[in-house]
């Protein structure tokens, strides 16, 4: 049984390198990347750093302090949206995506950032394993909801009405998870979600709410990697 988990671990690393190397393909010489956050984008990032060792001449705007930590680690040079506000690729990984290539972001909390970068971006490209398509969004993931700590309680309060129960996530050692921005995530299960733009405009309509992890409409082209090899969906 362990040998065939790792078995699956390691395909499923496998599949979540390949759709990485083939978004990091689009890449050319003298544009602006926003590098992703999460697994499946940390791969990419590795790739993009041996690309400009080989001299692909980019500038990444990382979505995480993690990302930007593992991109000067890979000499990858670095810039902000102040100095870059026009991004003209980002590469990044997703929860789930749904045949509408609506996504659920925010399995490692870097939403918010992620979704900034990805609203600058003239393309948003989604690389996952195939594992992560989904007939609905909620199916098994629960909607990354970030919030203002002041007040979280009558926040959570107000989400509760749009139908779910949100749990405040914790880290592994039990303190509580604050974001690269200082706040806090309350993750709501809402199980299959019958309109996610519906459910969107609701969620954005709560005050203390900085941001969440449903993504709709953004993607540009979502690039699979399964048992039977790449699969490019685009919008
Ligand atoms: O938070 C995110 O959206 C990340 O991209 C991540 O949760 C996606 O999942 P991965 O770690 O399997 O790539």
């Amino acid at each position: 049984m362990a040998e065939m988990s790792t078995h699956n671990e390691s395909e499923i690393i496998r599949l979540k390198q390949a759709a990485g190397d083939a978004a990091v393909e689009q890449l050319k010489s003298g544009m602006i990347v926003g590098l992703g956050s999460g697994s499946t984008a940390t791969l990419a990032v590795n790739t993009i750093g041996k690309r400009v060792a080989e001299g692909l001449r980019i500038i990444g705007i990382p979505t995480s302090e993690k990302t930007a930590a593992q991109a000067r680690g890979l000499g990858i040079p670095l810039s902000t949206l102040e100095s870059h506000p026009a991004v003209d690729i980002t590469i990044d990984g997703a929860d789930e995506v749904d045949p509408a290539l609506d996504l659920i972001k925010g399995g490692g909390g870097k939403q918010l950032r992620e979704k900034i970068v990805a609203a600058a971006s003239a393309r948003l490209v989604i690389v996952v394993d195939e594992g992560k398509l989904v007939p609905k969004l909620g199916t098994h993931w629960a909607v990354p909801i970030e919030v203002i700590k002041f007040g979280w309680q009558a926040t959570a309060a107000r989400l509760r009405q749009s139908g779910c129960n949100p749990v405040r996530r914790l880290l592994p050692d039990g303190e509580i998870y604050i974001t690269d921005d200082g706040n806090y995530i309350l993750d709501c299960q809402y199980g299959p979600i019958a309109s996610p733009p519906d459910l969107q405009r609701e969620i954005d309509s709560i005050v203390g709410v900085v941001e969440h992890g449903l993504f709709i409409g953004m993607a540009a082209q979502v690039i699979v990697a399964g048992g039977d090899g790449i699969k490019v969906l685009n919008r």
